[in-house]
């Protein structure tokens, strides 16, 4: 028997999670939830989009009793954290969507729900926390330890036991020097060569990549503007 999932966001990063999860035969996604009610009644990707969040637990007392997060967050994570821990609060398991072109070393260790795209490499002794993304053609070498939430977007490369703290953030085609620490809530932004640790909650840009002020990195309300 299949498992029956709800999707959580309706957006770019779903359509690229439902194309994960379609090739999957023990997975039947049911639907998506999103609150832009705009959305309702549509389809992405051919997946019906149900309603807002607010009708998860009827979904969850009818007998889906798997999610997967489809929003993916550029720069801040919160929403994803935010979506992961409602979704577990409500009951849901986290499945997790792991593209059969990502190459994955059987001596690393994925979390609960983690995201795993086309091209991504997961090397020997890694160690991800729960909700992770490893974005498509990023590269987590051997004996990396990331921590929950944390997204590594498409092309970055963590070199050799670099550690990346709770949901912190890694830029599209970043690249981060072996052994550095990443701290918590993080963000290196894209094309970024980071060569010394980033403390927690800072935002760091360039080549070599330096600590910035939020408004230099184009970070506002709405999260990381370009530099991400
Ligand atoms: O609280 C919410 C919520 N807030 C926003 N609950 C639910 N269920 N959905 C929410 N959303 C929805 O997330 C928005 O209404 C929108 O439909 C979706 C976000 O879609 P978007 O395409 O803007 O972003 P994304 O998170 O799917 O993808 C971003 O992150 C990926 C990793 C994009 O920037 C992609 O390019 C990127 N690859």
């Amino acid at each position: 028997m299949r498992t029956q999932v709800v999707g959580i966001g309706a957006g770019g990063h779903a359509r690229v999670v439902l194309d994960i999860l379609g090739a999957l035969p023990w997975v039947q996604v049911v639907g998506l939830v999103d609150n832009d009610p705009s959305l309702f009644d549509t389809r992405v990707s051919g997946v019906p989009v149900l309603g807002p969040d607010a009708i998860l637990g009827e979904l969850h007392r009818e007998g889906v009793r798997a999610a997967f997060i489809g929003v993916g967050s550029v720069g801040d994570t919160s929403l994803r954290i935010r979506l992961y821990e409602m979704a577990r609060a409500l009951g849901f398991e986290i499945v997790p969507a792991i593209h059969q072109g990502a190459c994955v070393s059987a001596a690393a260790e994925l979390g609960a729900g983690p995201t795993v795209m086309p091209g991504a490499v997961i090397n020997a002794c890694a160690v991800l926390g729960a909700n992770v993304i490893v974005n498509s053609g990023a590269i987590v070498e051997h004996d990396c330890r990331v921590a929950d939430h944390v997204h590594i977007a498409s092309g970055a490369c963590l070199a050799g036991a670099v550690r990346v703290g709770r949901g912190a953030f890694v830029g599209a085609r970043a690249v981060v020097r072996q052994r550095i620490v990443i701290g918590d809530g993080a963000v290196v932004g894209a094309g970024a060569v980071v060569v010394r640790d980033v403390r927690p909650g800072a935002v760091v840009t360039g080549v070599p990549a330096r600590e910035r002020t939020a408004a230099e990195a184009g970070i506002g309300a709405a999260g990381c503007g370009s530099a991400c």
